[in-house]
């Protein structure tokens, strides 16, 4: 290679290696991974802020297929990192004892409640990572309710301030709550908190919300909140709920979101169990909820801050309890770069999204919070 090439190829790596992660980029695990690259100081994306990362790069993660029946007796990587799986994410059907549901949790298995995935190497459709080598893959089996695959925990502990940035995709052939004839059904998003603080998106909340899947709710309340919702809306149930979610206006999943297509949620909650708790939620960089004065001065569960989530796809039954996924063909909820920060989200950039246009806006509506 002549000299003054060798010159312009350094400069571009200099400059490339100045930016953020991209999207359907390789990485080396341990590395230069997302993860990597927010803990390392010597990086452009360093930030000390952060209290959970996961890019689903650990290869140890994606080892459930090695699972045989009856041969291994020890848990897989991931059910040692994030597991076990509970509720419906457990096939009964298989051995009892200690790390044997769980094992095989991940993967192909018949029984396999999830995957990470790899690109044009998964189940469904082949657009199945969004950077690096590997994505979750939460998986929606017709007739089952899925669940909770793991539960991951902030370094440091509880925090009252916790920003949020995740990349996201249904695969096409998912059947959304808020289909045409398919209202029943609804969906859960990761839960955070121990379970009652249900903010990303919740169950029931959804049925049939165009602003599914971020209709969220809260719950262990003894009183109204009653924030000052500045953009979205928010009620009280009346008993210890209070749920809120985007207006149709800011946010529609067919208009903003589609099937098919990552996308980039951002939150932010700041003064966590105080009496000016503030909210405020971001899809692919347009501001899509907002909440102050969020009075949290009677939240029981979780009132001294937030100190991990769990990663869930429970799916209500078209009886709205659980009788499971509706669709006829095993659809994905995909997950990458999950990052927590204590403070400011990521930047959507940061997680491997170029730069979205100009938010667009669409007609006014009233969706309805169904409990
Ligand atoms: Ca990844
Ligand atoms: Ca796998
Ligand atoms: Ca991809």
């Amino acid at each position: 290679m002549a000299t003054r090439a060798r010159w312009l190829l350094a400069g571009l790596v200099l400059l490339l290696g100045a930016e953020a992660a991209a999207k359907d980029t390789a990485c080396t695990y341990g590395t230069n991974c997302l993860c990597d690259r927010l803990k390392k100081t010597s990086d452009p994306l360093y930030n000390p802020n952060v209290i959970f990362c996961e890019d689903f790069e650990n290869p140890v993660l994606n080892n459930g297929d090695n699972y045989v029946r009856g041969v291994n007796g020890k848990g897989d990587g991931w059910a040692q990192k994030y597991g076990p799986p509970s509720d419906g994410c457990l096939d009964l059907s298989q051995p009892s004892g200690v790390g044997l549901r769980d094992e095989g949790a991940e993967g192909r298995q018949p029984w396999s409640c999830f995957n990470v995935v790899q690109e044009n190497a998964c189940e469904v459709e082949s657009d199945c990572v969004f950077e690096g080598t590997s994505s979750l893959a939460f998986k929606f089996k017709p007739g089952d309710t899925g669940g909770i695959v793991g539960r991951g925990a902030f370094s440091g502990g509880n925090t009252r301030d916790v920003g949020i940035t995740i990349a996201l995709k249904v695969t096409r052939n998912y059947v959304s709550p808020k289909d045409p004839g398919n209202h029943g059904p609804a969906a859960k998003m990761d839960e955070w908190g121990n379970l009652d603080q249900c903010i990303m998106g919740c169950a029931t909340y959804n049925a049939g919300n165009p602003s599914w899947p971020f209709a969220a709710g809260m719950k262990t309340f003894t009183s109204n909140p009653n924030p000052v919702v500045l953009r979205g809306q928010g009620e009280w149930d009346g008993v210890s709920g209070y749920r809120f979610g985007p207006k149709s206006a800011d946010y529609d999943f067919t208009r903003d979101w589609g099937k098919g297509n990552w996308g980039c949620l951002q939150i932010k909650w700041t003064g966590w169990g105080t009496n000016s708790a503030t909210a405020t939620y971001w899809f692919n960089g347009k501001e899509i909820l907002k909440m102050q004065n969020f009075n949290m001065t009677t939240l029981r569960d979780n009132a001294g801050g937030i100190g991990g989530f769990s990663f869930n796809s429970y799916f209500n039954g078209a009886d709205g309890t659980q009788s499971g996924y509706t669709g006829s063909t095993m659809a994905y909820r995909v997950e990458d770069n999950l990052v927590v920060t204590r403070g400011d989200p990521v930047s959507c950039q940061a997680i491997g999204f170029t730069q979205s246009g100009a938010p667009t806006l669409g007609t006014p509506g009233q969706p309805t919070l169904i409990p």
